[in-house]
């Protein structure tokens, strides 16, 4: 297996920006309908992209009133309704991100700056404090996780871990905050065969916000995902089919209840594993079937579209694969514009289903695999690039010290 290289860890977080920033405008689309509209709109809308480009702001669906579309042709009923001003491009006419980007790259940051015990506590103060300079630009934190980072400040950083365990009546979030924001993880740990590091950092990373056994699973889930698509992808001369994809990522994904350095840690949590190991089955499904046997209302029935983990993160996986091969009603032979525009078209979570393929499929066809254009139109694309660049060189000067 060749080392991966530092164009799938570009390709991985800007994989996240891009999913994140072009996915937002089209959250919440009808559920559970097929969207022929929708569908050409996406497209169209992805088509017309060019670098550096001003977004005027009504391209964005939320502005209220009567938009029309860049053609002035007109657009479907969900984008004329009115509703929050937070969606679509920043003031700087760049597409804006939201708490999925903002989240990552402070966690990268926070790997980058670490030694390698890591001290949570003061990741808890550093996605706080980002919080704080994210409220003037609404980047849609999750309501749970909002509370959370306002009670980190009030305690003054006391005894952190205590109080996601008393969200959600003490059943703690499961929402998908946890593995929107684990992609660097995979990068950080990709040099540990034995997932043990992937598994307590993910852990204990997501335990500050998301204490559910769902919710930890499915940072566990995302986090192999990408530590798959690093070392299948890139330079690899023999890439594997999506449905080989599947088989090693399912034997991997169970290995951690049974492998000796990780089943100590995911024990407490084993009630959140089977929902996704049910998920897996759905997935292998559709592939085996191939594109005949699944369409946009049976993904989003059967996988979800939603902003439960379980109901998104193995949706970004299956958007992935499913990409693989071509997708009648997609008309791109780009692997990476097929993936993300499939989570798009699906709606309801787009930014975070957006960003989380982003992320898989970025880390394996690496950023040279997927149009500039998408990078170069995202708020921050220099500033994660630079991320990933510095993560990058951490591992690697790991490897030379071992
Ligand atoms: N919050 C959003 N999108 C909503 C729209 C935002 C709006 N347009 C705006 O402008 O403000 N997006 C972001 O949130 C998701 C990640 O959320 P996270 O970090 O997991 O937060 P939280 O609050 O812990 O969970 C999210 C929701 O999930 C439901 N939920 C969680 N645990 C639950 C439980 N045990 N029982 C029942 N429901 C549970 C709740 O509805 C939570 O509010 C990403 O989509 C990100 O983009
Ligand atoms: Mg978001
Ligand atoms: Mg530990
Ligand atoms: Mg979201």
């Amino acid at each position: 297996m060749s080392q991966p290289s530092l164009n799938q860890w570009q390709g991985c977080l800007a994989g996240v920006l891009v999913g994140d920033c072009f996915g937002f405008p089209y959250e919440d689309l009808p559920r559970k309908k097929t969207f022929p509209n929708t569908i050409e709109f996406i497209q169209d809308d992805l088509e017309k992209i060019k670098i550096g480009e001003m977004i005027p702001y009504d391209r964005g669906i939320k502005k209220p009133g009567n938009p029309s579309s860049p053609d002035g042709k007109p657009l479907p009923s969900w984008m004329s309704s009115s509703g929050s001003s937070s969606g679509g491009a920043s003031n700087s006419g760049l597409r804006q991100y939201t708490d999925d980007t903002s989240m990552t790259i402070t966690f990268a940051k926070f790997l980058i700056d670490s030694n390698n015990s890591l001290d949570y506590v003061n990741l808890a103060r550093r996605f706080s404090a980002e919080y704080e300079l994210d409220k003037p630009k609404m980047r849609g934190y999750g309501p749970g996780v909002k509370r959370l980072l306002t009670k980190f400040q009030e305690v003054n950083f006391k005894d952190v871990f205590q109080y996601a365990l008393e969200t959600f009546d003490g059943q703690g979030s499961l929402g998908n905050g946890c593995g929107m924001r684990i992609s660097p993880v995979a990068l950080y740990t990709i040099n540990d065969p034995t997932l043990e590091r992937l598994v307590d950092i993910t852990i204990d990373s997501c335990l500050l916000t998301h204490t559910h056994p769902q919710g930890i699973f499915g940072g566990i889930f995302q986090a192999l995902a990408v530590r798959q698509a690093l070392l299948f992808g890139g330079r690899r001369k023999e890439k594997p089919s999506a449905i080989e994809f599947l088989n090693t990522f399912e034997t991997e994904f169970k290995s951690i209840l049974t492998n000796g350095a990780t089943s100590r840690r995911t024990a407490t949590y084993r009630t959140g594993y089977q929902i996704y190991q049910d998920k897996i089955n759905v997935i292998r499904r559709f592939l085996e079937g191939g594109p005949s046997s699944w369409d946009l209302k049976k993904v989003i029935d059967e996988l979800g579209n939603e902003v439960l983990s379980p109901k998104s993160i193995p949706t970004a996986l299956f958007c992935f694969l499913a990409s693989f091969q071509e997708i009648d009603f997609i008309n791109t032979d780009n692997h990476f514009q097929r993936a993300i525009t499939l989570a798009f078209t699906l709606g309801g979570d787009t930014d975070t289903i957006g960003g989380m393929t982003g992320a898989i499929c970025g880390a394996y066809v690496g950023l040279d695999g997927f149009p500039q254009k998408f990078v170069a139109s995202c708020e921050a694309s220099g500033k994660i690039l630079n991320v990933a660049e510095k993560l990058y060189g951490k591992c690697m000067t790991q490897i030379l010290l071992n």
